[in-house]
């Protein structure tokens, strides 16, 4: 049951493509105060549960704490941490009534549960212009599914996006992509993508090449693709100012940029200096902008990554002359000017301000919008820009897309990562507690930087990590600039690594499976053990381990130094081992709590009582998988659904896509 609450002149974002009539009156669950801007107040029962908010921090409950829904480049994921990359308004209530909660609200919007007053849930914003949409239903898992039902179907990626992927913020040149690909394959470490981050481009510019490093780009793309391996090239949102630059002028000339308000395109400094942002919100800048992937689609990339698009800045000119004024003074006048303090002060707060997300305005169906009114739907247009132009690109066939800043709605454009964490063990579970509230929120194609971005990672934490990255649809390692390097073949026994992510491709037909009966059927691809379980009071509380698909559990080891983990188990499951000679062990074990000991080159998985999964043989490649042959893993006389498909075209539907297998 969903019903549609309308409160002032809402800005449609679209998020939600069911249509659904406004209701008359108020939501049975809870008060609206509509004194000072919107204010929804629920009192909650001591045990409820509240899932949801996508990409956020903190638990699978996100009880306890305070989150604000505001686009932000913030590379220090910290506890402390109120906003991350993206917006991701739902939220589900669960205990002693189950209800959900999506703000279709496109700016800065709270949500304190349980942090101010600990049975308080407050959602709170300035302009009570919104739409509230209020969802009862059984439980948590069908709330979601009810929701899930009315934001449009989750975005599919070609087959290719489910094997490895390499990154690293810093290769240049051919050679250095050469070098990646041969280490890889010289180890035998299986791996399917290269990611090209910024250096690929001519000075920052987005749909160019560096001339010098990339002559007969085509060329080097096929003979990367020879070795079944995609460059996936990142795609930025500001675009550089520059006479002579037919992307900047273009979009001067068609007013595809976003305004000021005295009518002049917006200018702020971001990687290529001062840029101006495509106005993506408007339609027709959208479409301009979308074609401009055609750049390198022409040229044989079959993928990409949206970055920067919170939108980011670094400073404006403006910005900068405040700066220079608080100088001035205190060059001027040393004790009556400004100090120091103030100074570094005004410097750093010269990125990301609201006054420079104050001062530019998109044009939306002749209306004129300023932008901090509707600034968490700028990382989805940018990226429903690209979604839409791959329809008129190639209406047949999959593209790789996904992005850093996100609003729910461009769950069915692309899907995400989680930006900039750091290489430390605290993040690897806070991937895991990330993933099932993303997948209530739509977004289904998203895992995290494996092995961390920022930070020297370490080989135990990156063995961990992509231990758990093996099961993330989204499985890259990414590492930033300056520092230690993170490919697999840089550590020591690379025999691990190669068993480790080779257990991905083991696991692909599956996983593949599973990821396309969640995307077709609008369910998750991840879930909290609760909405499994959600009469056992343990399961309640399980924020360390998941469900993925219908068939298995999973249990990472999180620790630095840890031979093992306890797990909880609400049934018997069978406790399988890939272990590093290729043979698989497994292990009943009976419901309840349990040590499993898991070296740092075994990859585990539970399967559920009475279930079973296929297994390929590793491979180099997606490409090269024997999906012919597959051994059965599980309980004896278990059947099990595969899915599959050719992984490039959107025939779906089609009945051969499906076979039964049975243990
Ligand atoms: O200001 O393109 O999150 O993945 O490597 C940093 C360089 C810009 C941020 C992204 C990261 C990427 C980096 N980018």
């Amino acid at each position: 049951m969903i019903r549609k609450f309308q409160f002032g002149k809402p800005f449609e974002t679209e998020a939600v493509t069911a249509d659904i009539a406004v209701s008359e009156g108020m939501p049975s669950c809870g008060e609206i105060c509509l004194e000072e801007g919107f204010c929804y107040r629920f009192t909650m029962d001591e045990n409820d549960i509240v899932y949801g908010l996508g990409e956020a921090n903190r638990g699978i409950n996100k009880r306890g704490y305070c989150y604000i829904s505001a686009a932000a480049d913030d590379p220090e994921h910290t506890e402390d941490k109120r906003s991350l990359y993206a917006a991701h308004n739902f939220i589900v209530i669960s205990g002693r009534k189950n209800f959900g909660l999506f703000v279709d609200y496109p700016t800065r919007l709270t949500f304190d549960i349980g942090y101010t007053r600990s049975d308080l849930l407050e959602i709170t914003c300035e302009a009570a212009d919104l739409y509230l949409y209020v969802i009862e239903g059984e439980s948590a898992y069908d709330i979601v599914r009810q929701f899930r039902g009315i934001i449009g179907r989750s975005y599919i990626p070609p087959k290719f996006a489910f094997g490895y992927g390499q990154s690293r913020w810093g290769y240049r040149t051919k050679e250095d992509f050469r070098e990646v690909a041969a280490g890889y394959r010289k180890n035998q470490i299986p791996l399917d993508m290269i990611y090209m981050d910024i250096d690929y481009m001519e000075g920052y510019k987005d749909f160019t090449l560096n001339e010098e490093n990339f002559q007969d780009f085509p060329e080097f793309v096929k003979e990367m693709k020879e070795q079944n391996i995609r460059l996936v090239p990142i795609i930025d949102a500001g675009v550089k100012i520059e006479e002579g630059y037919s992307i900047c002028e273009e979009g001067e000339q068609g007013g595809y940029f976003c305004k000021k308000e005295d009518g002049s395109d917006f200018v702020a400094a971001v990687w290529p200096g001062y840029t101006h942002f495509p106005d993506v919100l408007n339609p027709e800048a959208r479409r301009w902008f979308g074609d401009k992937y055609r750049f390198l689609t022409e040229q044989g990339i079959e993928g990409f990554w949206n970055d920067m698009n919170e939108p980011s800045i670094f400073y404006t000119p403006e910005g900068i002359d405040g700066v220079r004024e608080l100088i001035r003074s205190y060059m001027e006048d040393k004790d009556g000017g400004a100090s120091i303090f103030e100074i570094r002060e005004a410097m750093m707060r010269l990125a990301n301000s609201q006054k420079d997300y104050e001062s530019f305005y998109h044009q939306v169906n002749g209306q004129k919008i300023r932008h901090d009114r509707v600034h968490n739907l700028f990382g989805y247009n940018m990226t429903r820009a690209a979604g839409e132009a791959f329809e008129r690109i190639d209406p047949d066939r999959r593209f790789l897309m996904f992005s850093r800043s996100s609003y729910i709605g461009m769950h069915r454009y692309g899907g995400i990562w989680t930006g900039d964490n750091k290489s430390w063990w605290s993040h690897l579970l806070l991937n895991l507690k990330m993933m099932p509230s993303l997948n209530m929120c739509g977004f289904l194609y998203t895992g995290a930087d494996l092995g961390g971005f920022g930070a020297d990672t370490t080989r135990d934490l990156l063995l961990r990590w992509l231990a758990l990255g093996v099961f993330t649809p989204l499985m890259r390692n990414h590492t930033a600039i300056g520092t230690r390097q993170q490919e697999c073949y840089q550590f020591e026994k690379t025999e691990d690594f190669r068993h480790v992510v080779g257990v991905r491709y083991r696991l692909i037909p599956y996983l593949y499976s599973e990821y396309m009966k969640a995307a077709l059927s609008d369910d998750m691809y991840f879930k909290p053990l609760a909405f499994e379980y959600p009469q056992d009071p343990q399961a309640l509380q399980v924020e360390d381990q998941l469900m993925l698909g219908n068939e298995i559990m999973i249990a990472p080891v999180y620790t630095q130094n840890a031979k093992g983990r306890y797990v909880y188990l609400p049934e018997e499951m069978l406790f399988v081992k890939f272990m590093p000679d290729g043979s698989v062990s497994g292990e009943k074990l009976s419901a309840g709590h349990h040590y499993v000991e898991i070296a740092l080159n075994e990859v585990p998985l539970f399967v559920r009582k009475g279930k079973c999964i296929p297994v390929a043989k590793a491979a180099q490649s997606v490409e090269e998988l024997d999906v012919r042959n597959l051994e059965i893993l599980g309980y004896d006389g278990a059947e099990y659904e595969l899915y599959e498909d050719d992984g490039i075209h959107k025939d779906y539907a089609n009945p051969r896509n499906k076979r039964m297998i049975k243990k």
